[in-house]
């Protein structure tokens, strides 16, 4: 894993409004390249896991709810600077204070409701992306 691969989600609201190719295809749009995807139906308990560093923050029990809601679809994604520039093209967690243009302000409907998770640095992005895919669809990635 380098510096120039990230790990995105594309989460259930999107499946639900019917935008997650439109998500996909703006993040192509801006120089990202897909290096692996699947889409999949979380169970709570890999919601959990995965939000674990939420555990004590009172919106964890409704995110996990909403994680479970539908399918989402998790993507490796490969660009200079991925983690960078991968958090500024998906915007602030809450839409209202993302900035134009940006996933979130174009897609999302709430501060829980919006469209994308993004890795947050090189160390999450590693962990997140073992979470998503096997070691063999990361190499492949490459
Ligand atoms: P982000 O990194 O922008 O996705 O935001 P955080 O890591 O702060 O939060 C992780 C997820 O928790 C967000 F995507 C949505 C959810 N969340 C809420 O539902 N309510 C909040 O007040 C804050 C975060």
């Amino acid at each position: 894993m380098t510096g120039g691969i990230t790990l995105t989600i594309v989460k259930p609201d999107a499946f639900g409004t019917n935008k997650s190719g439109k998500i996909v295809a703006h993040l192509e749009s801006q120089g990202f390249r897909v290096r692996a995807a699947r889409v999949l139906h979380l169970t709570t308990a890999q919601a959990e896991e995965f939000y674990a560093v939420h555990r004590e923050r009172p919106f964890y029990k409704s995110l996990v709810t909403f994680m479970t809601s539908g399918p989402c679809m998790p993507l490796v994604l490969e660009k200079a600077d991925a983690v960078a520039a991968l958090r500024k093209a998906i915007g602030a967690t809450d839409p209202k204070e993302a900035e134009q243009g940006t996933v979130r302000a174009l897609f999302a409907e709430s501060k829980e409701r919006n469209a994308i998770h993004a890795s947050d640095s090189d160390e999450n992005a590693t962990r997140e992306s073992r979470f998503f895919f096997s070691e063999a669809e990361l190499l492949a990635a490459r």
